[in-house]
């Protein structure tokens, strides 16, 4: 990158003119940057985001020239809708009909479909029409979005100077900071020397250079203190190298990808990410330090990450305003009186432009999910198993891109999450240690999930249903070894505290993310309300599904906390596996008659309970011992092919055992006095809960 075109010398005499002689920023300051502390006041970050994705992709793998109308469909819907059919006031989520109203020769290429009983997901002719018996399968825009990524990483230098964090399926985050001065050091030789006096406190010397050429960006005005006049110091240069080095990647992008892509640079993830859709497609804004409150000040918070809901809604009533101009206004003592000490205070800077978040260079996938709306509702175990296959199928063909039958990556643990009504349940168990990944393994594992579903009642009918997997971990081997031995132990720990189940208010807007991963709504903090709509919208690592129109959108992973979080907040009443399960499914103490409307004439009799059961139950029950009876045998297999490979290995790890303590310290197990080291074929808790009690 030369620095020829981007910078005009100053005039021999400007210093003369009255120009500052020092920088405002200091020899510290500038080794700050070098470090990408995210409190340096130099610092670099932006952000790229592809413009009208699925849309590009489709357009590029089918050869269609960029200025056609073209939107993705999805069923009778639309997903994605490029810029040119934007032009005719088609957005997402437009009915198709009233698209090509708007336009009739719109392109509409309707999304791969993963379809019942065919091996693969494929493009198919009549798609639309086949959504009973399809899902959408957005493989191929993964695997677009991996060839961006690689594009991007190879247009910058290696870590661990380059620091990129794939947010979703098409966008990331880039802390340019440590290569912009690089760069820096390279240009300008007087910053190579030590501070006067070996002080870093020491100020720089100003830049050598009065004006700066932005080329095509789009330059957010300087706010209303400041002047074009000013000479620019050490962060405008920085910003400006910053852009150049977004505008290489996104010339390379669409070199070598032909796709477009817009971004923001500024000081820190929400101005960039802000900048990157404040002018789209192809485009790049930039946000200088002197012009964040000019450029937020166009802005309503609801806009700002985290502020898309809950909170925001909340801001949005305490004054009576969405504005952030109108907010800036409010002192911080006033914010923290109406929304608790670390919301007010977070607020208050957030809507002044602070954001030290991190760029977090992780770019591996933590979980997969695969999901289906049911319109109508599906009623059956034998339906649900036959979606939970494409489920499996599914996830099971991302594993195998993961590594898994390398060994490379493997999930620890699989989820189902169900809708019935405004009722959303999610259960997890740990995917069975000591054999390969296979579909089979989890296709077992999924229905077993399932068949717990059906015996805690009111399975159906149901409205949405997904799988995720989760807990990746690395290298892991495919011998049993003492992971594998610990696999009753940690069973039986999931499974006692596995077990959530919540029920949603009417009118709640998160309705198609897998429940699982809801966030606790905790007023006095920001952490409770850092699920937002904006968030649930769009997920942030990158492998997002949704199907139907509404969606179901990946939970946010940040690490496998999650998951330990997950089970700490397990009720212990309802996982111990002492089931209280009616016949019917109902979660009543066994012992209670049945309610006079059961013993009515419409209702049979059922040999195997011998009880009536309401006519209008029997599907439900029947499901019942079909999902009981077929999770008694996956629990048999289960405990003999565990007892088939664990058991040599049991003296030898005495600790091993399934009464050892889990992970924080607890109890795990539990069949048998703590340390009983019970193997084998010996019962713990976890496992008569699989076995669905005596009935
Ligand atoms: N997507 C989706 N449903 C949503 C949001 C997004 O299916 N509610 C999919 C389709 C988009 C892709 O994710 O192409 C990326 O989402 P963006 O919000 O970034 O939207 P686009 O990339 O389509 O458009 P833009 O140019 O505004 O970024
Ligand atoms: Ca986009």
């Amino acid at each position: 990158m030369s620095s020829s075109q981007s910078f005009l010398e100053s005039p021999p005499h400007s210093q003369a003119s009255g120009r500052r002689r020092r920088s405002r920023f200091t020899h510290k300051q500038l080794h700050q940057l070098a470090q990408s502390t995210p409190h340096s006041p130099l610092r670099c970050i932006a952000h790229i985001d592809l413009d009208a994705f699925y849309a590009q992709c489709e357009g590029v793998r089918l050869g269609i020239p960029p200025e056609t109308p073209l939107a993705v469909q999805q069923w009778q819907g639309l997903i994605a809708v490029n810029y040119p059919a934007r032009a005719f006031g088609i957005t997402r989520f437009l009915p198709l009909s009233e698209a090509y109203e708007k336009c009739p020769e719109l392109v509409c290429q309707h999304v791969a479909t993963w379809k019942e009983g065919e091996d693969s997901w494929a493009y198919r002719e009549g798609a639309a029409k086949d959504i009973a018996t399809s899902k959408v399968c957005l493989d191929p825009y993964r695997t677009e979005s991996r060839k961006i990524l690689a594009c991007i990483k190879d247009a910058l230098p290696p870590a661990p100077i380059q620091r990129v964090e794939k947010a979703s399926i098409d966008e990331v985050f880039l802390d340019l900071s440590a290569q912009i001065h690089a760069i820096l050091l390279e240009r300008y030789p007087e910053l190579n020397g030590p501070p006067p006096y070996d002080d870093p406190t020491e100020n720089l010397p100003m830049p050598p250079t009065t004006a700066l050429d932005w080329a095509t960006d789009a330059l957010v005005d300087l706010d209303g203190a400041e002047t074009e006049d000013d000479d620019p110091d050490w962060d405008d240069i920085a910003t400006l190298i910053g852009s150049e080095i977004v505008r290489d990647i996104r010339a390379a992008v669409y070199a070598k990808l032909k796709y477009t892509c817009s971004g923001g640079i500024s000081k820190n993830k929400m101005l960039a990410k802000l900048g990157s859709g404040h002018k789209k497609p192809n485009a790049q804004t930039v946000i200088r330090n002197r012009a964040v409150q000019q450029f937020l000040s166009g802005f309503k918070f609801t806009k700002i990450r985290n502020l898309g809901g809950k909170l925001g809604d909340e801001v949005v009533t305490r004054f009576a305003t969405d504005s952030i101009s109108d907010l800036l206004t409010v002192s911080l003592d006033h914010l923290k009186k109406a929304l608790g000490d670390e919301t007010g205070s977070w607020l208050h800077s957030t809507i002044r432009g602070e954001d030290y978040s991190e760029v977090n260079p992780r770019t591996q996938i933590k979980s997969m999910l695969s999901a289906k709306s049911f319109r109508p509702a599906i009623n059956t175990f034998e339906q649900a198993s036959r979606w939970l296959r494409i489920f499996v199928a599914d996830i099971f063909s991302r594993c195998v891109e993961e590594g898994v039958l390398e060994n490379k990556r493997r999930p620890r643990t699989i989820n189902i999450h169900h809708r019935q009504g405004q009722q959303t349940r999610s259960k997890q168990v740990p995917i069975p240690g000591g054999k390969q990944l296979s579909e089979e393994l989890l296709f077992d594992s999924a229905k077993n999930l399932m068949a717990q579903v059906v015996v805690d009642g009111r399975a159906w009918p149901c409205s949405n249903l997904s799988l995720s997997v989760g807990g990746f971990e690395e290298g892991v081997s495919g011998n049993m070894g003492i992971g594998g031995f610990l696999v009753r132990g940690t069973q039986a720990r999931s499974l006692l505290e596995s077990e959530r189940e919540r029920s949603h208010g009417e009118g709640e807007d998160d309705h198609e993310r897998p429940p699982a991963k809801r966030r606790k709504v905790d007023t006095g903090g920001i952490k409770g309300f850092l699920v937002t709509k904006e968030e649930s919208s769009k997920g942030e690592n990158g492998d997002q599904e949704h199907d139907g129109l509404f969606e179901a959108r990946e939970p946010i992973h940040d690490d496998d906390n999650d998951y330990y979080e997950d089970m700490n907040n397990f009720d212990e009443d309802t996982a111990t596996g002492e089931t209280n399960l009616s016949p019917a499914g109902q979660r009543s103490p066994l012992s209670t008659p049945l309610p006079k409307h059961q013993q009515s004439l419409d209702s049979y009799f059922c040999t195997r309970c011998k009880s009536d059961i309401p006519l209008t139950e029997q599907a439900e029950h029947e499901d019942f011992h079909y999902a009981k009876d077929l999770a008694k045998q996956l629990q048999e297999e289960e405990r003999d092919s565990t007892a088939r490979t664990s058991a040599p290995k049991a003296k030898a790890t005495p600790q091993a055992s399934g009464g050892g303590k889990g992970k924080r310290g607890r109890p795990v197990g539990g069949g048998g006095p703590a340390g009983s080291g019970k193997t084998g074929t010996g019962t713990e808790k976890g496992q008569r809960r699989l076995a669905f009690g005596k009935g």
